[in-house]
């Protein structure tokens, strides 16, 4: 129905619940019951909980560098919140609310972020492939997963997360075209945060939205407020059962906002301004979205103090555990990559033994 009404070429944007937390679309609300809401809630502040927290570890020189998800809760916890347990995932690297929705935990989360691979390897049943870091390169394991899918006859959707960035890379565009004349059932969702690090979403395309390229694959676009997670909700949904029902793939742009840094090692004052993040700070989506919980008597404000304290002192804990788990083997990083290592493998261990020798690590 959402999809039908839509039209990616006109300046729209499904919203369900506006900046203020108020129903602006009844006629869409998910049939979702009081846990189920706060369910949803509890996941995004969980997210923001444990971003705010790692970037203090980072600071105080305790963390690698982190992709912290500052703004983009809804558009993570909403449209995974949609998924069957059945179905898989193929995220790029900032997709915290996805992890923690899928059911994974948060040691193996901080292990990834502390260098660790071993924090990628997540228990199978989650159905969440590692993170990719060659942008945009998770969408092509997305059409092989929902490929698989159909040969095999399971009916399990495949979904891939990328950013807009991610949309100017050929794979983007390979997978698009494969998952559309294949008609396999994919979701593309993209969290259009407006910047790939210092690139503005305006430079990566002439395209006036994203969800308009659809069109020159021949399937539905959709562009969400990626910061309500009720619209996230209800549109993912709806792409979810298109595909289980055999009418192919979708591609919904989320648009929301980065609040934070690209990562713990880019300074995003270099290329925009203050007041553009305070702008986008009104339009916060846990924030909304408490507000409407508040007006239904689902949340209050003692469940939040109590909540922030309990989950703050879990992630205080798992985040030490971690710590004190000390680094990787060195021979982990190469021995991992092809059954022996090439001459170039060896080479590269070789002068990187010598080097943490002579610094006496
Ligand atoms: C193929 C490739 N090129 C360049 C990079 C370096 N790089 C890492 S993140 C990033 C920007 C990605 O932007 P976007 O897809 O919008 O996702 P976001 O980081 O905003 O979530 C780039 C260029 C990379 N990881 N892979």
């Amino acid at each position: 129905m959402l999809f039908k009404a839509f039209n990616p070429l006109l300046d729209e944007m499904i919203q369900i619940l506006n900046k203020d937390g108020e129903l602006v679309h009844p006629e869409w609300l998910p049939d979702l019951g009081p846990e189920a809401l706060v369910d949803l809630y509890e996941t995004m502040r969980f997210s923001r909980i444990i971003d705010e927290k790692t970037l203090q570890y980072q600071r105080q020189g305790r963390m690698l560098t982190y992709a912290p998800n500052l703004g983009q809760e809804a558009a993570q916890v909403g449209s995974s919140a949609a998924l069957g347990a059945n179905d898989w995932v193929a995220p790029s690297f900032r997709e915290l609310g996805v992890w923690l929705n899928r059911g994974a935990s948060l040691e193996h989360i901080f292990l990834y972020w502390f260098g660790n691979e071993m924090g990628m390897r997540m228990p199978e049943d989650i159905r969440v492939l590692p993170v990719s870091v060659p942008i945009a390169s998770q969408m092509q394991h997305a059409t092989g997963l929902a490929y698989a899918s159909r040969y095999k006859g399971t009916n399990e959707i495949a979904v891939a997360y990328v950013g807009d960035g991610g949309t100017s890379q050929g794979d983007f565009h390979e997978a698009l075209n494969f998952a559309s004349v294949q008609d396999l059932p994919n979701v593309f969702i993209i969290q259009n945060n407006q910047f790939a690090i210092s690139t503005r979403r305006q430079l990566q395309t002439k395209a006036k939205t994203i969800a308009q390229k659809a069109i020159g694959y021949g399937i539905p676009g959709i562009v969400v407020d990626g910061n309500d997670v009720l619209a996230m909700y209800a549109v993912t949904r709806e792409a979810v059962e298109r595909a289980r029902n055999g009418e192919g793939p979708t591609l919904i742009e989320a648009y929301t906002y980065r609040m934070g840094a690209h990562t713990t090692s880019d300074d995003p004052t270099v290329y925009r301004d203050d007041s553009e993040v305070e702008s986008w700070r009104e339009k916060d989506p846990i924030d909304r979205f408490r507000k409407f919980l508040i007006r239904e008597g689902h949340w209050s404000d003692e469940k939040e103090s109590e909540f922030v304290s309990e989950r703050s002192d879990y992630v205080k804990t798992v985040f030490e555990k971690v710590e004190k788990s000390g680094g990787v083997d060195l021979k982990d990083i190469f021995d991992y990559v092809y059954e022996k290592r090439t001459p170039i493998l060896e080479a590269q261990y070789q002068k990187k033994k010598a080097y943490f020798q002579k610094e006496g690590k």
